[in-house]
This record gives C-alpha cells, sequence and structure tokens, in this order.
C-alpha cells in the first residue's frame, strides 16, 4: 500500500494532456439502474484499487505506463435528464477524439457507453463495436427510457455499426425476435463460446477499427460478484484475457469501456480485477505495435 502515490488511474505520475495517449474516463453515471444500484462508485473503486497493481506487465513483458496513461477528472452527473446527460459525455469524447486520444471510459452504468461510440461513429465511419455483457441490452426501451442501460445495445445498433456481442445468457423473448431483423447484430451466446471455442472466435471477426465495451457482467458471479444484475454462467478471467490477447495481436483497438461494476465496501476483488483489465488491454494493445 503506498499513500504517497498520486490519486490517478495505476498511481501514474502525471504527464502533459498532449504527451498520453490513453485517457482513462471517469463517468459515474447512474440514472437507470434496475436492480442492485451502486455504479456510480466504481471509477472510483478502480482507480483505487489500480494504484495498489504492479505497472510492469508480464505476459507482455511491458511496461503499458510508458505509452502515456493520463486520469481525466470525472463526468459528473449534474443535469438533469439521461439525454443531457448522454450530450455532456459525448460532448467530452468529441474534443479527446479531436486530439486523436484512445478513451477507456470506466462506468458508471452501461448507458454510457452509447454517447461515446455515437462520437466514436462520427470520426471512423467503418467502427465495429466488440461487447461483452450478459445480456443483449437490445430492449426498444426500458422502464420509459431509450437511454436504459438495458437499451444501450438497441442504440447502438441504430448507429449502423456491426456489433459482436459475446457472453449473452439473458434477453428477452421480444429481443430475441428483434434480433432477427437486426442485421448488424452479431450475438454469440454463452452457451455456445465457452473456452477454446470463445478464444477461436477472436480472430475470425471482420478487419475494422473496434471499440470494445466490456459490461463486467460477462464475467462469471463466482468472479465478479459486485454487479449490478449477476447473471450465473458467465466468463473467467482467462477466457476474456487470453481472447483479448488474440484480438489485439490481430485488430485494431481505438476505444474501449468498462461499466457496471458496483463495487462492496467490504470485498475489493472485483474493483481490482476492473482495474487490471485495463490495464491488461493497453498493454496487448501496446505490445502488438512494436
Ligand atoms: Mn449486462
Amino acid at each position: 500500500m503506498n499513500d504517497a502515490l498520486p490519486y490517478t488511474f495505476g498511481g501514474i505520475k502525471k504527464i502533459p494532456a498532449g504527451k498520453a495517449r490513453f485517457i482513462i474516463l471517469p463517468i459515474p453515471y447512474e440514472g437507470t439502474i434496475s436492480f442492485k444500484p451502486g455504479t456510480r462508485f466504481a471509477p472510483e473503486a478502480i482507480i483505487f484499487s489500480s494504484r495498489y497493481m504492479e505497472l510492469y506487465e508480464e505476459e507482455t513483458n511491458t511496461q503499458p505506463w510508458e505509452n502515456g496513461i493520463i486520469t481525466l477528472s470525472e463526468i459528473t452527473q449534474d443535469v438533469h435528464s439521461a439525454e443531457k446527460m448522454m450530450k455532456k459525455i459525448q460532448r467530452n469524447v468529441k474534443k479527446l477524439l479531436k486530439d486523436n486520444k484512445f478513451v477507456f471510459a470506466l462506468g458508471g452504468e452501461h448507458s454510457i457507453s452509447f454517447p461515446i461510440i455515437s462520437e466514436y461513429k462520427h470520426k471512423y465511419p467503418d467502427l465495429r463495436v466488440l461487447h461483452f455483457d450478459a445480456h443483449a441490452d437490445l430492449r426498444k426501451q426500458y422502464e420509459g427510457s431509450k437511454f436504459s442501460h438495458a437499451s444501450v445495445m438497441r442504440r447502438i445498433s441504430e448507429l449502423n455499426c456491426e456489433i459482436y456481442s459475446f457472453g449473452i445468457r439473458s434477453l428477452s423473448n421480444e429481443e430475441a425476435k428483434d434480433l432477427q431483423e437486426l442485421k448488424n447484430v452479431h450475438i454469440h451466446f454463452a452457451h455456445n463460446c465457452r473456452n477454446q471455442a470463445l478464444i477461436d472466435k477472436a480472430d475470425s471477426l471482420p478487419d475494422g477499427n473496434y471499440y470494445i465495451s466490456i459490461d463486467i457482467d460477462c464475467f462469471d458471479p463466482s468472479v465478479v460478484p459486485d454487479t449490478g444484475t449477476p447473471e450465473p454462467g458467465g466468463f473467467t478471467w482467462y477466457e476474456i484475457t487470453d481472447f483479448l490477447r488474440k484480438f489485439a495481436s490481430t485488430h485494431k483497438i481505438i476505444g474501449a469501456d468498462i461499466v457496471e461494476l458496483a463495487p462492496s465496501n467490504h470485498y475489493c476483488a472485483s474493483a481490482f480485477l476492473a482495474a487490471k483489465l485495463v490495464y491488461k488491454l493497453i498493454a496487448y494493445i501496446c505490445a502488438n505495435e512494436l
């Protein structure tokens, strides 16, 4: 434990924004959660945990922090509608993309992915989305909101991005029916892609610029219990990291988020896992460019 470290992701020393490639963007937004609350505490818990990680990364034998990682102040929830919050997030991301940054957002609930991906799609018309989640999140709307976490992939599908979803094991009858019409949404159900079958899919996805959205509930609840809507039958740590390492070696990744962690006070392993996953993904991306 080192209280002397700066309060940044990884405890990494602040560098001038111009020198940073990876922007850790905390978005503690929680507006439409339907089950167990707490995602608003996730960015703080992830950053707190990340300060106790080793900054050397052993799989790639690299020091990912050397690529320039900075942590921005959080985007606060000081507006009074989900729509205004979406616009606020989008404005922030627009500035970062203008400067060619890699945005790594820390939710908050999954709704935050929509304004981020909207802005990415403006800049990269060929954008594809790689999505890990227990839930399809394809409802037209949920509890009266178009911007619910349960509708986020539906909104993103309307941007005409190709979406590749992995780990899905919870969806409504209506979502399942709609899937037949949603030609740009490619769902890989959890029961069909476990272990090596999952890893093998990593290099079968088409080329393009990819944004990766990781709902932490893609993991099995025995691995990550701290999430709002846990579903049995999820991935292990090595299923996800092996997939990402392989995917990063064959595909271009230009942005990412990790959402839906709902940290508990007495148990820090889930937040630490989220922190480490962020750092691993940065390592995999940079190691393949060497
Ligand atoms: Mn989910």
